[in-house]
């Protein structure tokens, strides 16, 4: 037995001494773009993004459209791996496929459905239009589309099928899988349309909405591949990577990740070098999660693309009182970054870090980045969005979406947090978080709280911000002042 000297800390005991500001430091000139695998020092890492934000590995988090919409502001999404190989290969070509204007199908019914069932799902998903296929799902032959304008409940009755009230496959104009936003548009505007389906063969590929066409933005931030699809990521594990690699893969998934709470095993070695010796240096697998040095060298050595740090800080985590493994953040994080600036040192190689679990606000980003992370993975915080896939629900007049842990009963997680393949006990909850609008908007927030605090430190990017970064710990008291301190009230008009 060994007790480590320094007590265990969390980001918040931390804070950011100003440094210099000159004139060169503005909000155009600073730059949150970082590497996320691996790369020899002086060489441009392989995948690199424009906003230093990761989604977490969950099911409550990271769905197709969550990983467009955060791969369009420039960061990146892991589709989680706590599904079956073929429906998360299915998500990530879902991503890679996404074609800005072309709406993925959200709804999608028979034509025997009844209207109050089409009605309940398009209010469920928030959407205005459904499509109609002979057996009811997305892959059925097309039939026709039916909108919230072509019925209403009290003149057709709940009963009345969808088919009965659906404007038919004949009568519509419809554009092939080929064809361009911009003439996808023209269709729109010549025929007077509301809503463009395309298909694919016989199936609807995706559908274009006149009401799209002022907020078709284009993204100068995205992160892309080669081809300019949008890049995605892709969880995995160490029980059943021979099958869930190759179709990830395939699927077009630009990098992935090992998905573990306590990632320091051999099992991570083994799936690496099977990566490894199965496509050499073409597909990056990052591991963990570690706390400590010795584990980030391990992984390090045995080829991650990057490494994870964190265990038990996690929002819904419960994996401390359970099983009294973990480190405060910040510790964890220290610890590690100097295993990495050390195996830089000694490899010429840079293995980057993703801070992972337990930052509740923006400063907690600002501080690991100034500790040596390279970039940062987030469940709470994309939970709450719009584009995250939990359901959003209204409790006492306030709006709130489902958040629950990937150990915990609901996400029956056993690669992640099973013993012989079976949960045997939890290591998470299941609850809500308030909710808190578009994703764009929170991430260009985010972006901007964070790019402040680089301008008051004096840095234009992370690899100076970490160099730079003078921090100081805080006493319990001084800790207790960072709040505001009067009672607030919400403006009126006349203030
Ligand atoms: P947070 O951002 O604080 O919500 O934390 C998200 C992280 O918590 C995930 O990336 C994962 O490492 C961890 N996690 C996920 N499920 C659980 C659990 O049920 N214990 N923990």
């Amino acid at each position: 037995m060994k007790i480590l000297p320094e007590i265990s800390r969390t980001l918040s005991e931390y804070l950011l001494i100003p440094g210099l500001t000159t004139e060169d430091c503005t909000p155009d000139t600073v730059d949150l773009g970082t590497a996320l695998v691996r790369h020899r020092i002086g060489e441009e890492s392989g995948v690199r993004i424009a906003t230093p934000l990761v989604s977490a590995i969950m099911q409550a988090v990271s769905s197709p459209e969550l990983a467009v919409a955060l791969a369009q502001v420039g960061g990146l999404a892991f589709i989680h791996q706590n599904q079956p190989v073929e429906e998360q290969a299915a998500d990530v070509r879902a991503v890679k496929r996404h074609k800005a204007g072309f709406r993925t199908i959200e709804v999608t019914v028979g034509p025997d459905t009844p209207l109050g069932e089409v009605a309940r799902q398009l209010s469920a998903t928030e959407q205005g239009v459904a499509v109609v296929t002979r057996s009811g799902d997305t892959e059925g032959a097309f039939l026709g589309i039916i909108s919230l304008d072509d019925f209403h409940l009290e003149r057709h009755g709940a009963h009345e099928s969808a088919g009965s009230r659906m404007r038919g496959r004949a009568g519509l104009v419809t554009a092939p899988v080929t064809a361009s936003l911009s003439e996808a548009n023209e269709l729109i505007w010549e025929h007077h349309l509301d809503v463009l389906p395309v298909l694919d063969g016989d199936r609807v590929a995706s559908l274009v909405l006149k009401r799209d066409y002022q907020a078709h933005k284009t993204y100068h931030r995205a992160s892309v591949d080669g081809e300019k699809r949008l890049r995605v990521g892709a969880g995995i594990n160490s029980r059943d990577f021979k099958d869930r690699v190759p179709a990830l893969v395939e699927a077009g998934a630009d990098v992935l990740c090992l998905d573990s709470s306590d990632g320091y095993s051999v099992y991570q070695a083994k799936t690496l070098e099977f990566v490894r010796e199965t496509y050499g240096d073409a597909v990056s697998v990052g591991a963990g999660n570690v706390v400590d040095g010795r584990a980030f060298r391990y992984l390090a050595d045995a080829g991650a693309a990057f490494v994870k740090v964190g265990i038990g800080g996690g929002a819904i985590c419960t994996t401390r009182a359970q099983k009294g493994i973990g480190r405060g953040q910040a510790s964890a994080l220290l610890d590690v970054v100097e295993a990495r600036d050390a195996y830089a040192r000694e490899t010429g190689v840079h293995v980057p870090l993703c801070c992972d679990g337990g930052l509740l606000n923006d400063s907690h980003m600002a501080m690991a980045l100034a500790m040596g992370a390279d970039f940062i993975m987030l469940g709470r915080y994309f939970a709450r969005l719009d584009e995250s896939p939990s359901p959003k629900v209204q409790i006492d007049g306030q709006w709130y979406k489902e958040y629950w842990g990937e150990g915990s009963q609901r996400a029956q997680n056993a690669a992640r947090y099973g013993q012989g393949g079976r949960m045997v006990f939890e290591e998470g909850v299941d609850g809500f978080v308030p909710y808190a609008g578009s994703l764009y908007d929170n991430v260009e927030r985010t972006r901007a709280k964070l790019t402040s605090t680089m301008i008051s430190c004096g840095s234009t990017n992370l690899r100076d911000f970490h160099r730079d970064a003078v921090l100081v710990p805080v006493s319990a008291e001084s800790f207790k002042q960072t709040g505001a301190e009067v009672q607030l009230r919400r403006p009126t008009a006349d203030h």
